[in-house]
């Protein structure tokens, strides 16, 4: 790859956080509070940048859950984390309710993967000076993989995140909060997904920092072949794909792993650089 492509700034480690029964693939792995602030330390001891909490699914076909239900679920834990940790914390959510309870617990940034079309999560984010998570979604979780369709998907993608960003602007939130991503899997086919990836770097040049969630995910097992236990390889395929493509945050279940991929993806950046 010619140098000039890549990146010149470091591309950060978000972990995540699925303290939920029914998350695709780290469901059920935290019921108890103490065990998931646990995994939270262990992963900025790791390395992480920020760890991503959440508590409703998002996988295709997910059922939706209450807010009471969500806010038991990520509450406790953030409660836990209170004090003892160093990186920010994001909740992972899609009700103003929660995404509220959640930053008077400590978290400073709302990742809302219905990219903040709910003008609540806008007016909260403005109220609150949270950093705000756009990403794309097309459609519902329940029906999302049915049958995506779109024209063309980076384009459409694009236009989505470029109006929801002009939203919170107008909402109040500064620019240097926000954070865009183009939500791989969510309403999207193998080819949508691989389209996103080959051309992730465009997505910058809306003037927001990248964020992408590329982790274990079913593009991952189309191309393996791999279950959704064993698709760390591939998730590190695209972690350096990503990095190279000068994309700020990844969002990975793994984070030793993507942030030794990274540990070597940099120096060798930084040598073809020097
Ligand atoms: N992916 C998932 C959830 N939240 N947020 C952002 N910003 N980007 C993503 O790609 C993204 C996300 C889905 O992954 P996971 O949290 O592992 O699963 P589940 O939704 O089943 O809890």
């Amino acid at each position: 790859m010619p140098t000039e492509t890549l990146r010149q700034t470091r591309t950060a480690v978000m972990g995540v956080l699925n303290v939920t029964p029914d998350s695709f693939s780290d469901g059920g792995r935290f019921p108890d509070p103490e065990a998931a602030a646990a995994a939270a330390l262990r992963m900025a001891a790791e390395g992480a940048s920020w760890i991503d909490v959440g508590g409703e699914s998002s996988r295709p076909g997910a059922a939706p859950v209450s807010a009471d239900v969500e806010r038991g679920r990520v509450l406790p834990v953030l409660e836990r984390l209170s004090g003892r940790l160093e990186i920010p914390l994001s909740i992972d959510t899609t009700k103003p309710e929660v995404a509220r309870a959640a930053l008077a617990m400590g978290a400073s940034i709302v990742n809302d993967v219905t990219g903040f079309t709910n003008p609540a999560m806008r007016d909260l984010a403005a109220e609150t000076n949270a950093v705000a998570v756009v990403m794309h979604m097309q459609g519902a979780p329940a029906s999302m993989q049915t049958a995506p369709s779109y024209g063309d998907v980076v384009s459409e993608i694009l236009e989505f995140l470029a109006a929801q960003t002009a939203a919170l602007e107008s909402a109040g939130v500064s620019r240097d909060k926000i954070y865009v991503d183009p939500g791989i899997g969510f309403g999207k086919t193998l080819a949508h997904n691989l389209a996103i990836l080959s051309r992730i770097d465009t997505f910058a040049a809306l003037g927001f920092p990248v964020v992408a969630g590329p982790s274990r995910k079913a593009f991952i097992g189309a191309l393996t072949g791999r279950p959704v236990e064993d698709r760390l390889a591939g998730t590190l395929g695209a972690v350096a794909w990503m990095a190279a493509k000068g994309v700020s945050v990844v969002r990975v279940h793994d984070v030793r792993e993507a942030v030794d991929c990274l540990k070597v993806f940099e120096a060798l950046r930084e040598e073809a650089a020097s």
